[in-house]
């Protein structure tokens, strides 16, 4: 950085979907067809994030993500910022807007994280922006910014005037709880993979519906600070979500995820503990805190990596010189 750059530096948690998200109406604005819910995380005693910097300089542009140089594309950070580019030129008098991100500790979600990230330098940057058109911008990036723009537990409503998100509980009341994510070694693929597809079923209308009756639901078990009650609406829409994944021809859950879901269901006989599947190689497994290490043990697996995590809040301003 030279000493008379001026930046501004936040982080945002990576989330996980709890009603989980199928198909785009406009995929290049990534507007949702029907409501959604999800959490934001972080690994136990670390920090999970998305790191990003936006800086004013007079010199040269400079846009990175992870350490490498990034391109204009649909779904890029460049195309985000350049919709802030004029103002923020005016405001602070700067030749170039110059965007850097790196991710840290994360598993999936982290376009959500990203997307934040960058929403909370521009909201430093531009106090007046409205909330509400700054996170239907940040969708460009991620379909499903607001989980980790609001941060605990949210949902996101879509009207026809755009989508808003709202937390309902915060991180704190999952106190009792961790997430304990089975990350399986193999790529996972596109979350467009399912978004474009999902949308042909014919069960497609019948699965809108339910995913919004889904948030009344939880509205409903948030009211009632039933955690418990939570996770096991989240478990019966990975099944939902992902027996309609499949009928559309994109499998997500290999044989081998299926065998610890499988193995998952036996143990809730006994103890209670339960799944989430979103879009990745990743299975999590919701326990109390005080079952976490047993459960944990009976479903360890040789190439399976093991991380526990704990629910995350919202994004936050790490250091700034403006
Ligand atoms: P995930 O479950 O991790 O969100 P996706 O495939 O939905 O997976 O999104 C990954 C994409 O999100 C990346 O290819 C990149 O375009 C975008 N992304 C991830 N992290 C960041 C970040 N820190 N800043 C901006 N964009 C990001
Ligand atoms: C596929 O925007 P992810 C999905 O709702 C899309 O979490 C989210 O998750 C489903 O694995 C979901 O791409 O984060």
């Amino acid at each position: 950085m030279d000493s008379s750059e001026r930046y501004v530096e936040a982080t945002a948690h990576p989330t996980i979907g709890i009603v989980l998200l199928g198909g785009l109406s406009d995929p290049n604005n990534r507007i949702p067809l029907h409501g959604s819910s999800g959490i934001a995380y972080t690994i136990k005693n670390k920090e999970s994030v998305a790191r990003t910097r936006i800086s004013l300089s007079d010199k040269k542009h400079v846009y990175t993500f992870n350490g490498k140089e990034i391109e204009e594309s649909s779904r890029s950070p460049i195309a985000l910022i350049q919709k802030y580019e004029e103002r923020l030129k005016t405001k602070y008098r700067t030749e170039y807007v110059n965007f850097k991100s790196e991710n840290q500790d994360i598993l999936s979600g982290s376009s959500d994280a990203g997307a934040a990230a960058l929403g909370k330098c521009i909201q430093y940057l531009l106090p007046d922006e409205d909330p509400f058109s700054m996170e239907n911008n940040l969708r460009i990036i991620s379909e499903s910014v607001g989980r980790s723009l609001y941060g605990g537990l949210t949902v996101t409503d879509v009207s026809n005037h755009g989508t808003r998100t709202r937390q309902i509980l915060n991180p704190e009341e999952f106190g009792g709880y961790e997430i304990t994510a089975f990350t399986f070694p193999h790529e996972r693929r596109p979350s467009d993979d399912i978004h474009f597809n999902i949308k042909k079923l014919p069960e497609y209308p019948n699965r809108v519906k339910n995913a919004n009756y889904k948030l009344i639901e939880l509205q409903k078990l948030a009211e009632k600070k039933d955690i418990r009650g939570i996770f096991e609406l989240a478990h019966n829409d990975t099944e939902e979500y992902h027996s309609l994944v499949e009928k559309a021809g994109v499998i997500i859950i290999t044989p081998e995820m299926r065998q610890l879901m499988k193995e998952v269901d036996r143990i809730r006989k006994n103890i209670w503990c339960s799944y989430i599947v979103t879009g990745g190689n990743n299975v999590f497994v919701v326990t109390r805190n005080e079952d976490s290490e047993t459960i944990s043990d009976k479903l360890r697996r040789r190439d399976v990596r093991i991380t526990k995590l704990i629910v995350a809040g919202h994004p936050k301003i790490t250091s700034s010189n403006i």
